[in-house]
């Protein structure tokens, strides 16, 4: 069996893009702590190759798992027999992918987009699409954005991060970064459609303007572009970076588990087969070590925002610690006024609190490291939907999702204008 897989691995290597035909992602709700546990307990089950698009959390909260074709009778019938409630959210995960790949090619796009006007921001787009976007809105807005590359990514992709200045120097600044997973394709996507927006209301919202006669921002669109890549060519569900791991054969480190705070601690694991490996060390993935070094050399920033999806939450810290963060009221109302604004937009609701009491314990992510640094104002947002297509959500949703998401950030953005500290 081992080598069955293992053989299978060295045809998609050779061949190209892994499938996904009859994976189904089931939604599994424990009813009681017992039944919780016999959920933790297939985890750890390596051969099953499960993957948790939700992970365990609490009674409250279902846990989404994306079950391979050739586990779904022994995971259905474990569950059936310990009288675990589930149902089947996608019932084949290749059929949605198909329409997604079908989207990407047959939307009619008039050649390549000659500048950010023409660019369809209603698509999904490939690393070197989004790439060439971004340059295309530097030279197109040489007086507020610039490209700096802070870094490159273990397999030599730059690391591009666009500024918004209208001039100064070192000015409080506002942090964005969207795909830091690189599955999460509807954050590279908004972080585009931001990145637009930008530009197109400066001079024209009074509330932007105003942020950024006294702010920069710095935006982050593909935060981990080896991941992106590969999803886009490998491994649509690939979440993690790709650097190798010395003594195994499985590849990658989660880069929401890197960071050097509580690093190592409950809410992580050691193992590097899993989607939440933290990693040999605090800061192995370069990906992660160039934004820590360029927060610290930046020295200025006031609000740091870090966007996945999904599941439709604002979280502020902490993950790895119940210890109340010593701005919760403050960020708790902060956040209550953000998903009030968004909601405002279409209806969209969202859960907020901090990431330990709303999702569950985790352990070196990015914006505990990033309060710990003295970044008050500390988010992450986790994008639509809440589990009807999870990572895989229809194009026809950037757009709504870019907007409202917006909305939100404004208040975010807005509030660390006029609270300065
Ligand atoms: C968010 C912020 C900090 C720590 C964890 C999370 C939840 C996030 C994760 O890293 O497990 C869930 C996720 O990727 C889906 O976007
Ligand atoms: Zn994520």
């Amino acid at each position: 069996m081992r080598g069955l897989f293992a053989l299978a691995a060295l045809f998609v290597a050779v061949l190209g893009k892994e499938t996904f035909e009859g994976h189904q992602v089931l939604r599994i709700t424990a009813k009681d702590d017992v039944q919780l546990s016999l959920i933790k307990d297939l985890e750890d089950l390596i051969g099953l190759e499960l993957d948790f698009w939700r992970g365990v959390t609490d009674v409250a909260s279902p846990v989404d798992v994306r079950v391979p074709f050739h586990s779904l009778q022994s995971v259905k019938i474990y569950l059936e027999t310990q009288d675990i409630e589930y149902s089947i959210m996608i019932k084949d995960l290749q059929a949605i992918l198909d329409e997604e790949q079908k989207e990407m090619v047959s939307v009619p796009r008039f050649g390549q987009p000659r500048n950010t006007d023409s660019f369809d921001y209603a698509s999904y787009h490939t690393l070197s699409e989004i790439y060439s976007f971004q340059d295309m809105l530097v030279a197109e807005n040489p007086n507020m954005v610039s490209k700096i590359v802070i870094g490159q990514s273990y397999e030599g992709r730059p690391l591009n991060v666009l500024k918004f200045s209208t001039g100064g120097t070192n000015r409080p600044a506002i942090w964005i970064d969207t795909g830091i997973h690189s599955r999460e394709w509807v954050t590279q996507a908004s972080g585009t459609w931001f990145a637009k927006k930008i530009v197109t209301d400066y001079g024209r919202d009074p509330a932007l303007t105003a942020i950024l006669d006294n702010m920069d921002i710095f935006l982050e669109i593909v935060t981990n572009p080896d991941g992106f890549y590969y999803t886009h060519n490998t491994n649509r569900m690939w979440r993690k970076t790709r650097k190798p791991n010395s003594g195994s054969m499985c590849v990658g480190v989660d880069p929401n588990r890197n960071w050097d705070a509580g690093f190592g601690e409950a809410g992580a694991s050691s193992s590097p087969c899993s989607e939440t490996y933290r990693g040999p060390r605090a800061n192995s993935e370069s990906e992660v070590k160039s934004i820590v070094d360029f927060v610290k050399s930046h020295g200025n920033i006031k609000a740091f925002v870090s966007i996945h999806s999904y599941s439709q939450m604002l979280l502020y810290p902490y993950g790895y610690t119940r210890t109340p963060a010593k701005d919760e009221a403050e960020l708790h109302e902060l956040a209550r006024k953000a998903i009030t604004d968004l909601a405002s937009l279409y209806g969209t609701r969202y859960r907020y609190g901090s990431i330990i009491t709303t999702i569950y314990q985790a352990s070196g992510g990015t914006i505990d490291w990033t309060y710990e640094q003295g970044i008050k104002y500390s988010y992450t947002f986790e994008l639509r939907d809440t589990g009807r297509y999870g990572f895989i959500l229809p194009a026809n949703q950037i757009i709504p999702t870019a907007e409202e998401t917006w909305l939100a950030l404004m208040a975010i953005m807005d509030h660390t204008f006029k609270n300065p500290y």
